[in-house]
């Protein structure tokens, strides 16, 4: 059976423990980890059809994180779905002979679809996993793709925008994660994006924009996707903010990568905790 709205918060904030314990040991991308742990945990605790136990089904639905440096964010909901045990990554990450590390790699680690971290790499990745789908005559797959707002920069990605609607990936779903910061700046100091909505809907995309922090628009997005054999792509822009939940990260971009101090890991899961407490009694 698929979670609640709130079991999936609890689960939300429980990826966010994990990650901020993990933070506290290696460096991690926490501030686009946390951006995007609501949307990453409705995907792959509510949404996705995958089966850990059978990486390779036909039917499986794909994933591709174009924004590789939200490797942990990925692998400890891979964990929660049961792919492998969520001490293996707080063991193993940037361990020599490690399968986690600050970008998602498939050469060491087989629940990764494609390896990526060099930005507008994984979303023309994904453009041709949809494609190969329909050339196999798959029509229940779907391939999901998430995308950085600062990674909208990139070239590759309109090249792949344009190609996902000339052969009609209605079975691709794009996800941007808008939370207004890249590595070094704003997204309007480095490049601004204006509508970036309207410029995906000008290509002739599905698009659909949420704030992608609030679980309960989360899933009503994935449970309003056309079907998977339609002819138009979906893309789902997420409003939220980095470094979501963690008063001292949100909106900084100081905390686009980092480690925390034992004391700021203690403060920063208080405060996620705390926020659970005040959202089950309301
Ligand atoms: C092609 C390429 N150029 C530069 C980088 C270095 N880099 C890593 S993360 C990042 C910022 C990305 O910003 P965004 O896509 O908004 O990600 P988020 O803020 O969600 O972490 C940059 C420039 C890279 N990984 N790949």
């Amino acid at each position: 059976m698929r979670p609640t709205a709130s079991q999936l918060k609890t689960a939300a904030a429980e990826i966010r423990k994990d990650l901020l314990t993990l933070c506290a040991k290696e460096t991690i991308h926490i501030g686009g980890d946390l951006s995007i742990t609501d949307v990453m945990t409705v995907l792959w605790q509510y949404q996705m059809n995958y089966d850990p136990k059978d990486i390779k089904s036909e039917s499986r639905d794909r994933f591709v994180l174009s924004k590789g440096h939200a490797s942990a964010v990925t692998s400890f909901n891979q964990a929660a779905v049961g792919c492998f045990d969520k001490e293996d990554i707080m063991r193993e990450y940037a361990a020599d002979g490690g399968r986690f590390s600050m970008h998602s790699c498939n050469l060491v680690n087989p629940y990764v679809e494609a390896s990526t971290g060099s930005l507008g790499h994984g979303f023309p990745i994904a453009c041709g996993m949809a494609a190969g789908l329909r050339l196999k005559g798959n029509n229940t797959s779907r391939v999901y793709v998430v995308m950085g707002d600062g990674e909208q920069s990139e070239g590759s990605v309109w090249e792949a925008a344009m190609n996902a609607v000339h052969y009609r990936l209605g079975n691709l779903v794009a996800i941007v994660d808008f939370n207004g910061l890249e590595a070094d700046g704003t997204i309007d100091e480095v490049t601004s994006l204006g509508d970036i909505a309207g410029k995906y809907h000008a290509f002739g995309w599905n698009t659909v924009e949420i704030n992608g922090n609030d679980i309960e628009e989360i899933i009503n997005a994935f449970d309003a996707l056309p079907p998977a054999d339609s002819d138009i792509p979906t893309v789902i822009v997420c409003h939220t903010t980095k470094g979501k939940g963690v008063s001292f990260m949100e909106n900084q971009v100081r905390w686009h990568a980092g480690r925390l101090t034992p004391e700021q890991r203690d403060q920063a899961i208080a405060e996620i905790e705390a926020a659970l407490a005040e959202e089950g009694e309301n």
